[in-house]
């Protein structure tokens, strides 16, 4: 799979990319990252990106020629915009785009991006939360690492992939390893038991409560939760 990220700061990514699951990832062919450097694309001797917005108000807006320039080669790629006015990525939204070869993702900066290049260069807009980064480049990142360890071979044990969290539908349960007992503090009994039925029935309660109180939205069960309408 080839990701292509447009961005400002293309050394931003260096050091992630190198390590973890990504970087094998990379190392072993399996993903390939393309920085798209922006400036190279900003208008005049200056190298402008950003222009005041038409109609006035506080803050610059992303011009249309640079993102232009640099989108144009990446048509036939599906091209994503990140910003925290699209829609929620969900585990689902991942699943989609890890299914494409070659995969461009947008990185906004300042009050946001003149709307036409949502319109016109890309496929959609997508959200990592409801917060606000100063720029598109973190989200870039979080979504490369999802993405990445979905691609078949990334991850060692795929049952890793198929059990998590997410894919249930609930909350994982809290999780113990040795000493099994710390300053004082023991660990559930039932999972030293060795009771293999005991336990699976004891994490499937914490999964549930630990929904319940935390994320009841996604119990709910209804429209948007969990689901990704592209
Ligand atoms: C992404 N959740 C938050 C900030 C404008 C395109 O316009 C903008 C992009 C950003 C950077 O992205 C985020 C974000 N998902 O803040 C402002």
């Amino acid at each position: 799979m080839r990701i292509s990220i447009v961005t400002m700061f293309p050394e931003f990514f260096a050091s992630p990319l190198g390590v973890g699951i990504v970087g094998r990832a990379m190392e072993a062919g399996l993903v390939e990252v393309d920085l798209v450097d922006l400036r190279r694309h900003g208008l005049g001797r200056h190298r402008q990106l950003d222009d005041s917005p038409f109609g006035g108000g506080p803050g610059m807006v992303m011009m249309i020629e640079p993102l232009a320039a640099a989108l144009d080669p990446l048509q036939g790629t599906h091209r994503v915009l990140l910003t925290p006015a699209g829609p929620p990525v969900t585990q689902a939204t991942l699943d989609r785009w890890a299914l494409v070869d070659a995969l461009t993702l947008v990185c906004g900066r300042y009050e946001g991006v003149d709307q036409r290049v949502s319109d016109h260069f890309v496929e959609e807009e997508a959200s990592l939360g409801d917060f606000v980064l100063a720029g598109g480049e973190a989200a870039a990142l979080a979504v490369v690492e999802g993405v990445a360890r979905l691609v078949p071979g990334v991850v060692g044990n795929p049952d890793s992939v198929e059990s998590e969290s997410f894919r249930t539908g609930l909350l994982e349960e809290p999780h113990y390893t040795r000493p099994a007992e710390f300053r004082g503090w023991g660990v559930p009994e039932v999972l030293l038991s060795g009771d293999h039925a005991k336990v699976e029935e004891w994490r499937l309660r914490m999964r549930m409560a630990r929904t319940r109180e935390r994320r009841p939205d996604l119990l709910d069960g209804g429209f948007a939760q969990g689901g990704d309408p592209g």
